[in-house]
């Protein structure tokens, strides 16, 4: 077996202090948290299982508000005395790291909050951060004592569905522009949403917007325990988002109560379990292989061409668990 290192010293002592509220603490966890290495999957196992935060998804285009919401929201619940975690995974200018600056210009008041702590990703290029590395921040943030934790990514790609996949709310913001309700079914925001916010509803269109979502959910089939609310909001002016929240906590209340809630978390932990266990296997394969010349052998061959993938994984397969079996 691959030698697996213990939590360093240093490590440990920040997590004591980030389970005591330290934010200082919590942020040095969260870079460790973001190298995905082996550090970073001993500081998950060392975290405690009880995690108590509400967890909200705010996915859509770029552009549609969802910074604005975000701290608007955020401001409800600090009136609410919740602590709150924003994670900004929205990379809308990658080129310029105009999305750090701008949320940060967005969020300045709560900045300088205690009880809010914001984590900005967009330093990993086009993708603003994996799901797993995302996932493992809202664990923290969790573990740290929050109590509500937000999550703003735009809506365009694979990898924000799947962040969208650790959150127990997702709120899908989009704005009254031509053809956006068409957008989100393209973009497969229409399937995820538990609750939409038509934002910058002050520009025209946006009542025929609300109108048009709410017809596309009568034809998909909807639960009977949630029907998904469609809500007008002015995130600028603050106007709807108040009922937003109370939306936000609803769907928690009610999802709980149905026991919706508990089985989306027993789906993400499996989920979670198998991303783990599969990373594991192929370390460990990798390692095997490089470590004994038939196996690799077996890889140089299929390099060539001279074998299929499938023959050179079969292969290698096969003779490791034997030898494990
Ligand atoms: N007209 C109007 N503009 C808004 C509203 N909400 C946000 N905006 C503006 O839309 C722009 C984009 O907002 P932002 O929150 O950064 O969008 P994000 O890219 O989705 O995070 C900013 O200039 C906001 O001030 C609204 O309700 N009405
Ligand atoms: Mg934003």
């Amino acid at each position: 077996m691959a030698t697996r290192r213990a939590l360093s010293r240093e490590t440990s002592i920040l997590i004591d202090d980030m389970l005591q509220g330290n934010a200082r603490a919590l942020a040095r966890l969260i870079t460790i948290v973001e190298e995905d290495d082996e550090e970073s999957y001993q500081v998950l196992k060392h975290i405690s299982p009880s995690f108590n935060a509400h967890r909200v998804g705010v996915t859509g285009p770029p552009g549609a508000g969802k910074s604005t919401l975000v701290n608007r929201l955020t401001t409800f619940a600090r009136q609410n005395e919740l602590r709150v975690g924003i994670i900004c995974a929205d990379p809308s200018s990658p080129f310029s790291g105009g999305a750090v600056l701008g949320d940060r210009v967005r969020m300045t008041q709560h900045y300088m909050d205690e009880g809010v702590h914001i984590r900005s990703m967009s330093t990993r290029g086009s993708l603003g951060g994996l799901p797993s590395t995302v996932h493992g921040i809202i664990k923290l943030m969790d573990a740290s004592g929050k109590d509500l934790i937000l999550v703003e990514t735009v809506g365009v790609g694979q990898m924000e569905l799947d962040v969208m996949e650790n959150v127990d709310t997702v709120v899908v913001a989009l704005v009254p522009e031509a053809g956006d309700d068409i957008q989100a079914m393209k973009a497969g925001l229409m399937e995820i949403a538990d609750i939409f916010a038509v934002n910058k509803a002050d520009r025209p269109g946006a009542e025929s917007l609300v109108a048009g979502i709410r017809s596309m959910l009568d034809l998909v089939c909807q639960s009977n325990d949630w029907m998904i609310p469609v809500l007008a909001t002015q995130a600028e002016n603050n106007i709807g988002v108040g009922e937003l929240y109370e939306q936000i906590c609803h769907h928690r209340k009610t999802t709980i109560e149905t026991g919706a809630f508990s089985e989306r978390r027993a789906r993400q932990r499996h989920d979670e379990f198998t991303a783990i266990l599969q990373k594991m296997v192929t370390r460990q394969f990798m390692d095997t292989i490089s470590a004994d010349d038939r196996l690799a052998g077996f890889v140089s061959q299929m390099n060539k061409g001279e074998i299929s993938p499938y023959a050179a994984a079969e292969e290698i397969f096969d003779t490791i668990t034997r030898k494990l079996l």
